[in-house]
């Protein structure tokens, strides 16, 4: 084997500052302003004609399902098309001219390549065929697909034990991608399997689990038309999900109102203008958010202990605001809740939380009358240490309203990637699941490992202590989407072996092992011979996914031809399985779906059309599996922030012309950001105490156990947010979060409420 050289990669890419230009926040969405944005974004990258017929199969029975958010598609798709903005973006994305091809890979090395900004290494475009990075090379080389599934083979062949493997997942993966792969892993031998779900809804799961029996939300989309209250808590929806929008619309139609908790007032949440109506895109647009309650980064908790404790007030005085049959029938320790409540004195939750008393009145007294109330919330609740606790909170609230288990009311965690409800669901996971074990047993013969996998944070950690020695990750750019980045990459580095299989290039493909594969698969919206797979939708619905268009290389291979050839290398002719056979008849991953899993009974035939929805038991209101056979009630704790005088608490967040590391472009329009990424904001008093300017430049530095982490490069936007609490773009602010700041049981890193201080530049 040919001598390992230690290669000169930056983490970080270019730091230099572009054009910045700040206006005002826009009041409203979507609009023309959405729809101007949306065609740039597709006729610059990928022809306006070939997207616009991509376009108009997005989201529609025979069409594709959008590659962006999981947010789900009505029965009756819009004939306008269903799609936004940013799924135009995503489209764009994927169906770029560009191409990474052998000649790119000759002309850049990875250390020439990683000097640049994410946006630049994104916009290089699709990869076109196998490529290796050897051991003595800083230039990625062509290899064939049956040498690189050799190698892999050989190295995993190599290790002392399965468990020095990791085998990661991103959520864009397709059930029958997600499937054989985790049948392949648990087949090797290792439940190292960690996904993105670890850094995003892992807190909901666990949260969801422990108190109602499933780690899934437990609305549909019918659900949040009919509701009479809609919490929005943490979640940015006009960017992230903005087809959530139409059914907000919907809700205040009917008569809903809105309540928004977030630190920032986020014009998605504001005015919207529903770009697929005529009176939306030239009228003044729909009202949404009714009270807007402006809590401090994680003080979630604080706030809905309030607004209980003022809403027990009201039932003492003779109201009644709770549903004491569902308490009584249906659930366990509300009694030991309203204890709990006493001990908390209303001024000090009123100023940890910092919002205006008289709008958390205005909330109260509307929760107080209705019943049908649905939760939606994101990663503002999620990523702190806390997250567990946050969802808990707000299931209190709704068990105390009765408002589980009947139309219009319930949990929605609105998921982030396509499809990573479906990946768990068809058992993605680190856990060990002893029914699951035991179903692949009878099928496939057998025996899955019984001992816990690694997550993401503990596979970061494993890799960087030399633990485990080959990594292979299923789609995603996980070097820029874990925290901890210098570290992250150290530990990807003291691989033997690193495998991506991609769409696009990304930084995962330069801070990599002392050999490197990167293996290109299709995009979801590209032609899989004439096969279709399927993706299960936040709501918990499975439907099918066509591609339409003609894939950018003959070099590319689906993702389950992938999973099933590697398989097949590493087994050779020692498995009962057939793997390659699996990898060419989807129908037959899903004939064997539906004999391990529950609920995917006939599932080609119902997986047509809209598609079918999965057993949900808070949906029917059926808790008969938890403890004595009731929804749990919570006792959580307020979170502890002690922050000196000059240390602030930092949320990283998405900008709206992103897709978590996919860089799409450099505004965020509606934040009134244009042209740079470098940017934190700021509150304008906490500016004028530390005698900060406008746009002064700034770095950013965290200190956690005596480690100073620095992320350089910031201009400072005044901006309305409250104090001590300051907003950047991840990821370009993961340098700052330690590898162990994480929420407790659910391992998901803290990345809403990271300590930092400001340090200004000398010379400015
Ligand atoms: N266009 C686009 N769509 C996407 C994505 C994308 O990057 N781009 N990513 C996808 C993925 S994987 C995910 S998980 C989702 C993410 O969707 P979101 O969770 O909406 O994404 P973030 O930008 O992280 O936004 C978090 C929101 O929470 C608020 N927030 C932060 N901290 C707190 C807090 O302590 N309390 C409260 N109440 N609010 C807080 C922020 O101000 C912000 O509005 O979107 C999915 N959809
Ligand atoms: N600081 C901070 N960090 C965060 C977050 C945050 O809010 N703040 N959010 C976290 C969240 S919620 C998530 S979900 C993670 C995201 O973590 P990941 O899912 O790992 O990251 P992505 O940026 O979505 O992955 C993008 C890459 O996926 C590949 N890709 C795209 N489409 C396909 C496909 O169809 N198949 C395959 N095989 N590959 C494809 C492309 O090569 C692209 O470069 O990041 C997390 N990190
Ligand atoms: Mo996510």
């Amino acid at each position: 084997m040919s001598n390992s050289i230690k290669r000169n990669i930056s983490v970080t890419g270019n730091i230099e500052f572009s054009d910045l230009k700040v206006t005002e926040p826009s009041n409203y969405a979507a609009g023309i302003p959405g729809i101007k944005a949306a065609l740039e974004h597709v006729s610059k990258e990928s022809g306006l004609f070939r997207s616009l017929k991509t376009l108009s199969k997005m989201n529609q029975k025979e069409g594709f399902d959008c590659p962006g958010c999981a947010w789900p598609d009505p029965d009756t798709p819009s004939k306008l098309g269903e799609y936004c903005e940013n799924g135009a973006k995503a489209i764009a994305e994927e169906a770029t001219f560009e191409r990474v091809d052998s000649a790119f890979f000759k002309k850049y090395s990875v250390e020439e390549i990683s000097t640049w900004t994410d946006y630049q290494i994104g916009k290089s475009g699709r990869i076109t065929e196998p490529f290796v990075l050897r051991p003595d090379s800083v230039h990625y080389e062509p290899i064939t697909w049956p040498d690189a599934f050799k190698m892999i083979a050989e190295q995993l062949h190599a290790l002392d034990s399965p468990d020095e493997a990791i085998f990661y997942t991103s959520g864009r993966s397709s059930n029958e991608a997600a499937f054989l792969y985790g049948l392949f892993v648990r087949a090797f031998g290792t439940n190292n399997m960690p996904d993105c779900s670890n850094m995003c809804h892992e807190s909901s799961g666990v949260a969801l689990s422990e108190t109602l029996g499933i780690g899934k939300g437990s609305v549909v989309l019918e659900d949040l038309h009919e509701a009479e209250v809609v919490m929005v808590i943490g979640q940015n929806p006009g960017t992230n999900h903005p087809r959530m929008l139409t059914a907000l619309q919907k809700c205040k139609e009917n008569g809903g109102k809105i309540i928004t908790v977030n630190p920032l007032s986020e014009s998605g949440l504001n005015r919207f203008k529903n770009p697929q109506q005529l009176g939306g895109i030239l009228g003044k647009g729909t009202q949404l958010t009714d009270i807007f309650l402006q809590v401090k980064i994680n003080q979630d908790v604080t706030l809905l202990k309030l607004i209980m404790k003022r809403l027990a007030k009201k039932e003492m005085d003779g109201e009644t605001v709770f549903d004491h049959d569902f308490i009584k029938d249906k659930t366990n320790g509300f009694e030991q809740l309203l204890d709990d409540l006493e001990q908390y004195d209303e001024g000090r939750l009123l100023e940890l939380c910092g919002v205006d008393s008289a709008q958390i009145d205005l909330a109260v007294d509307l929760l107080a009358k209705k019943s049908k109330i649905i939760i939606c919330w994101a990663m503002g609740l999620t990523q702190h240490k806390n997250g567990v606790d946050n969802i808990k909170e707000c299931v209190n609230l709704l068990l105390a309203k009765g408002s589980i288990g009947k139309k219009g009311a319930g949990t929605c965690p609105v998921r982030g990637h396509s499809n990573v409800q479906g990946d768990r669901s068809v058992g993605i996971m680190h856990h060990v699941s002893e029914p699951l074990n035991k179903a692949l047993k009878n099928t496939f013969g057998f025996d899955p490992p019984n001992h816990e996998g690694l997550d993401t944070v503990n596979a970061i950690q494993a890799m960087h202590q030399g633990k485990a020695k080959v990594f292979i990750a299923l789609g995603g750019n996980f070097v820029s989407a874990a925290s901890d980045t210098v570290y992250t990459a150290e530990a990807l580095e003291h691989c033997d072996l690193t495998v991506s299989v991609s769409t696009k290039l990304n930084r995962t493909h330069l801070t990599v092992g002392k050999t490197a594969l990167i293996l290109p698969t299709l995009g979801r919206t590209e032609q899989d011979k004439d096969r279709f797979v399927t993706v299960e939708n936040s709501m918990g619905k499975v439907h099918q996914s066509r591609g339409r268009l003609k894939p950018v290389s003959d070099g590319l291979k689906s993702e389950p031809e992938i999973v099933a050839e590697m398989a097949n290398a590493y087994f050779g002719e020692d498995s009962n399985i057939d793997w390659l056979g699996l990898g060419t008849d989807y129908d037959l991953i899903r004939q064997k779906i539906s004999e391990v899993l529950k609920g995917y009974e006939d599932y080609s035939g119902r997986s047509k059309g809209s598609g079918f929805y999965l057993p949900n038991n808070a949906r029917e209101a059926d808790f008969t599996k938890l403890p004595g056979g009731k929804a749990q009630f919570s006792i959580c704790r307020l979170p502890e922030h002690e922050l000196s005088e000059d240390e602030f608490l930092l949320m990283t967040v998405r900008s709206h012309d992103q897709f978590n590391t996919t860089i799409y472009g450099m505004h965020d329009r509606y934040r009134g950001i244009y042209g740079e990424r470098r940017v934190v904001f700021m509150n304008p008093g906490d500016m004028e105490a530390k005698g900060l300017q406008p746009l002064q430049i700034v770095d950013l530095t965290s200190n956690y156990s005596g480690k100073i982490r620095r992320a350089k490069n910031f201009k400072v936007i005044p901006y309305n947010i409250p104090s001590k609490n300051l907003c950047a773009y991840f990821p370009e602010t993961n340098v700052l979060v330690p590898i162990d700041l994480y929420a407790d049981k659910s391992n998901t890193p803290a990345s809403k409420s990271v300590c930092v201080k400001i340090e200004v530049k000398r010379g400015q």
